[in-house]
């Protein structure tokens, strides 16, 4: 049989058509899964499943393409944005080329490689997944790790004499030129998974344009990670997360009314 006729077969009504039922790897409570919906929604919804290529990267995000039909390719730690960039080359600049990265890959290894990117002109989207931690490989400091906050090798909670201070990212890139629209998001209530299906849409589109470089950062829970259950993870991002990453457009060229 081949693959697509198996990806038919595992299809469920309730969800969206390019979502492939399958057990998820993701830990319970992780927004990952969530993310991957909002995505394959939107791919569905601007009508570009045949058109788009994911990259996604090493960490948690390296099988959202067991999860969602579309071609999708994955790059070595941090090197998301040379693939994408190479794809979107490959194919004239005709399809629609999106990162998925998480804040290890994309603000510490793949730093470099993210920001020239943006400085190349390219056009891409970036959908960087914020969950303050190295939640593949068991929770260790990562550049968003907030200050105070535990982790494997901050046992004693992130202290900027030792460890320095976290990296924002939506808001460090918001001055480059080439770079169209930055927001944070979250996906921890209805009310904020709503506005981040709208970002991601916007950002999208703004590649289907044809105007430049567009990001979306999420802050998303990473229970395991954070030794903490789904619920309070949910509170942790409300009470401590959102406190050092402020939600907003931190930058939109469009010219659009905000929230559109
Ligand atoms: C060059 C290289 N260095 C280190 C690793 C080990 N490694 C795998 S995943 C990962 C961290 C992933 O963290 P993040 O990007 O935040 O992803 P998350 O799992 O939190 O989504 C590391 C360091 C690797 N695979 N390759
Ligand atoms: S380790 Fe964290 S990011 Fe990875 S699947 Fe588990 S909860 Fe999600
Ligand atoms: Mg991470």
């Amino acid at each position: 049989m081949a693959v697509n006729e198996r990806a038919e077969e595992r299809r469920v009504g309730f969800q969206p058509d390019l979502v492939i039922n399958q057990p998820s790897h993701y830990c319970p409570g992780c927004h990952y899964g969530i993310l991957t919906r909002i995505l394959a929604e939107v791919i569905e919804e601007l009508g570009i499943a045949g058109d788009t290529i994911g990259v996604s990267a090493v960490g948690c995000s390296i099988f959202t393409h067991v999860y969602m039909d579309i071609d999708f390719i994955d790059a070595l730690h941090g090197r998301a944005p040379e693939v994408a960039s190479g794809v979107k080359a490959a194919h004239f600049g005709k399809k629609i080329v999106f990162t998925l990265q998480g804040d290890g890959d994309l603000a510490a290894i793949g730093m470099g490689d993210f920001i020239n990117a943006i400085a190349r002109g390219e056009h891409l989207t970036t959908i960087f997944l914020n969950n303050a931690n190295y939640g593949t490989t068991g929770g260790q400091m990562a550049p968003t790790t907030i200050i105070g906050q535990k982790s494997t090798t901050t046992p004693a909670g992130r202290k900027p004499e030792v460890e320095g201070y976290p990296i924002h990212v939506a808001e460090l890139i918001a001055s480059m030129q080439g770079l169209v629209y930055s927001a944070r998001c979250a996906v921890n209530t209805v009310k904020n998974t709503r506005r981040t299906k709208k970002a991601i849409t916007k950002a999208l589109r703004i590649q289907m344009e044809g105007r430049g470089y567009s990001f979306v950062e999420v802050l998303s829970a990473c229970p395991a990670g954070w030794k903490l259950s789904p619920l309070d993870s949910l509170k942790w991002i409300e009470e401590n997360q959102m406190r050092e990453f402020p939600l907003g457009v931190f930058k939109d060229e469009t010219g659009e009314a905000a929230d559109s």
